[in-house]
């Protein structure tokens, strides 16, 4: 018995000697004027589905840079991108049942389920992720949809307008027509009502429907011709300024209320500045795969005329009428949600 106590001490002892070791270690690049910090970071997991070096994912691995300097190591983020820890179809659930404490959600992947947030989804011309991902934040700032109250939303972000990419060329609308083009969301349905036969997936599953040739093409934004490689497959590039693709990255709610307060402080303040950079990065990306993509692909790149996109426009009334019954019936003030989408487009767009 003695001898067990002994063992005991002694272990307790070295334990404590190793980790005190640590903690300086650790402490000896920090400047004597910071705050001590509790021992034990709080540790997260971040789950994520596309691959690693899609944007969704850099944005992650820039937040948890962000979120751990921040704190000085107080939170530590461990991240799974590609579908290794949730899938796109099972985050949002996966993130709330405490699979994963944080996961990036595609909303656009779930019709119906985000009534408010989808009104940056619809067609109303934004031209870069800056403005379509700051109106995204506003819209929710301002509104708190009941759509998201289970979990924390810690950022939200959108894409750069959806643009065709295909095997054959596109440069009227009239060749749309008939085409079998992947899109999911307000894109796909955008795609429907031009006459396209629209296929969705999420983004994990279209590199093998494009390689075994399910697929003429796809609609979103277009730096996936780099990071997807897709400009092996689509020679080329329609633009028509689509509707963006919306993202919402959430917390489970159980471990945010754990989280402490300076915790909470300093991923509340990076929020909205997440989401800023996130666009920016979007679209000053997208352009560089592009002529990354003309470079080593030849890719030729054609815009559809002004006529055609008026035309394309008309075409898709009928979605911004589906999307402001869905809006009412979930007792939302659609009208209003739509002119604020309008008047944060054009702020964010300055
Ligand atoms: C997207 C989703 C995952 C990785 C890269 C991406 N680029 C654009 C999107 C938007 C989207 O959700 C989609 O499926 O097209």
């Amino acid at each position: 018995m003695k001898r067990l106590i002994y063992t005991g001490l002694l272990l307790a002892t070295l334990l404590a000697a190793l980790f005190a070791a640590g903690c300086s270690d650790s402490n000896t690049n920090e400047s004597s004027t910071q705050q001590p910090r509790a021992a034990e970071p709080v540790r997260l997991t971040y789950a994520n589905f596309p691959p690693a070096f899609t944007v969704p994912c850099v944005q992650m691995e820039r937040w948890k840079e962000e979120v751990q300097t921040r704190t000085r190591g107080a939170v530590q983020v461990e991240t799974f991108p590609g579908g290794t820890l949730l899938k796109a179809k099972n985050m949002l659930r996966g993130v709330m049942e405490g699979q994963a404490d944080i996961g990036c959600v595609a909303m656009s992947y779930q019709p119906g389920v985000f009534p408010l947030s989808t009104a940056v989804e619809m067609p109303v011309g934004f031209t870069s992720g800056k403005a379509s991902s700051q109106t995204l934040w506003a819209l929710f700032e301002k509104y708190r949809p009941a759509e998201l109250e289970q979990v924390k939303v810690l950022t939200m972000f959108a894409t750069p307008p959806s643009n065709i990419m295909s095997r054959v060329p596109v440069q009227t609308l009239e060749q749309v027509q008939g085409l079998e083009l992947r899109g999911n969301g307000a894109s796909g349905r955008f795609l429907d009502a031009l006459g396209a036969v629209t296929v969705s997936m999420p983004m994990p599953e279209v590199p093998d429907a494009l390689q075994k040739n399910m697929i003429q093409g796809l609609f979103t934004s277009l730096e996936v011709l780099q990071d997807m490689k897709f400009a092996e497959f689509c020679p080329y590039a329609t633009i028509m300024d689509g509707p963006v693709y919306i993202f919402a990255v959430v917390m489970n709610q159980d471990r945010w209320n754990a989280l402490p307060q300076e915790a909470k402080d300093v991923l509340d303040v990076l929020a909205p500045e997440q989401a800023a950079w996130t666009g920016q990065y979007w679209d000053s990306h997208t352009a560089e795969a592009v002529e990354w993509a003309r470079k080593e692909h030849g890719l030729q790149v054609f815009t559809l005329s002004d006529q055609d996109k008026t035309h394309a426009l008309e075409q898709s009334a009928a979605l911004v009428q589906d999307w402001k019954e869905r809006a009412v019936k979930a007792g939302l003030p659609a009208e209003a949600v739509l002119a604020d989408v309008l008047a944060w487009k054009q702020e964010f767009d300055q």
